[in-house]
């Protein structure tokens, strides 16, 4: 049982070591919620939303998490009394909320980590871990040229990762892609368009097809689980879904339908990583391969992630980079990738790292705390 007192509520910016640019658009720095819930006799956990500053990836971004998040979500957490189990309490006591997945995901995470850290056990255990390394892979955004790719991609390679995915969009896509491969042949490689292409452009991927891709990560528009259904039938590559799936029904239609041979499984796209697990359930028993993805997070969502990426079924290199991937400095210690191209799980009680507080305070935006 737990018994909340406050939650805080920070925002942070930490610019990116390089521009990631999608289909959708350009991040240079990496802004972030973090959450900080203070029990009354368990100490402290911390969470982090897997939001953007802007609603391109999903609807769900900063602002509007953060004002959800104060007003609605966090006083319905306080209002409800102690938790018990508190994790698994967190879900439902939401649940009166529509959508807002990320913003609620924020807060479970939040929750675990003070309760676990309370029992002295590791997020990765409470999950069902089966490993204390995991493979890596990296997400490639896309480039000003074909030899920047090339030199990224080698680069990333080189430093052990075991799969890098590329990111197309229209005008992107089969010509780099080639040259990547011609250039790398052994390569694990992937592609992710982020829902950049209609149906009507299946040609495109007809022709990556032949290119000895693990996956195709989605091709479609997000809300469009038929197209994808449609398209993988014309494919021998795996289509993945990634912004369709946003809980374990989804997962369970569209692995129904055909629409998706791969998951990737993003705690904050699901509402949580306990319905990661979901996911991931519902994904295995079909014989859908899962992977962990990532949202750029700081050292406190990777820490989670990569606890996530421990469990039995994610049988793929997930997005779950090292932060130098991403940042000069972290918030926290930096993950760092082992030549083998695997990354520590960590070990410690809940998801086992902290923010550093110089650090912490360098990147701080603004702070609002909302008291029970
Ligand atoms: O965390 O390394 C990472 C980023 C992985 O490509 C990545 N994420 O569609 O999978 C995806 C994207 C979503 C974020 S794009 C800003
Ligand atoms: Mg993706």
């Amino acid at each position: 049982m737990i018994e909340l007192a406050a939650v805080e509520l920070r925002l942070v910016r930490l610019p990116l070591v390089a521009p990631f640019r999608t289909s959708f658009g350009e991040e240079r720095e990496k802004e972030a919620i973090l959450l900080r819930v203070e029990t009354r006799d368990r100490g402290t956990g911390w969470g982090e939303s897997a939001t953007f500053p802007f609603p391109r990836y999903s609807e769900e971004w900063n602002e509007g998490a953060w004002i959800v998040l104060r007003d609605h979500l966090i006083p319905s957490l306080l209002a409800g009394g102690p938790l018990a189990p508190a994790p698994e309490d967190v879900g439902p006591r939401l649940a009166w909320a529509r959508g807002h997945r990320m913003a609620k995901a924020a807060v479970e995470m939040a929750v675990l980590d003070a309760a676990l850290s309370a029992q002295g056990v590791p997020l990765a255990e409470h999950l069902g871990a089966d490993r204390d390394r995991v493979p890596c892979g990296v997400s490639v955004g896309i480039p000003g040229s074909v030899d920047d790719l090339l030199a990224r991609v080698g680069a990333y390679l080189d430093a052990g990762y075991r799969r890098a995915k590329l990111k197309i969009e229209p005008g992107w896509d089969v010509e780099p892609v080639r040259a990547v491969r011609e250039a790398f042949p052994d390569a694990h490689l992937s592609v992710d368009a982020n829902a950049a292409y209609r149906l009507e452009d299946a040609a495109i991927f007809e022709a990556l097809d032949g290119l000895g891709l693990s996956m195709i990560e989605q091709p479609l528009h997000h809300e469009d689980l038929w197209d994808h259904a449609r398209l993988q039938a014309r494919l021998a590559t795996p289509v993945c879904l990634d912004e369709s799936i946003r809980s374990a029904a989804d997962a369970a239609l569209a692995i129904e339908l055909g629409a998706c041979r791969v998951i990737n499984v993003k705690a904050g796209r699901v509402g949580g990583l306990l319905e990661a697990v979901r996911v991931r359930d519902v994904a295995v028993e079909a014989g859908v391969l899962v992977w962990c993805g990532g949202m750029l997070e700081t050292g406190i969502g990777r820490a989670a992630n990569l606890a996530l990426a421990a469990l039995p079924g994610f049988t793929m290199p997930g997005d779950t980079s090292a932060s130098d991937r991403y940042f000069a400095d972290d918030l926290t210690e930096p993950f760092v990738l082992a030549p083998d191209g695997t990354m520590a799980v960590p070990r410690g009680p809940g998801i086992g790292v902290e923010p550093r507080p110089d650090r912490l305070e360098a990147c701080t935006v603004r702070t609002e705390r909302i008291t029970a």
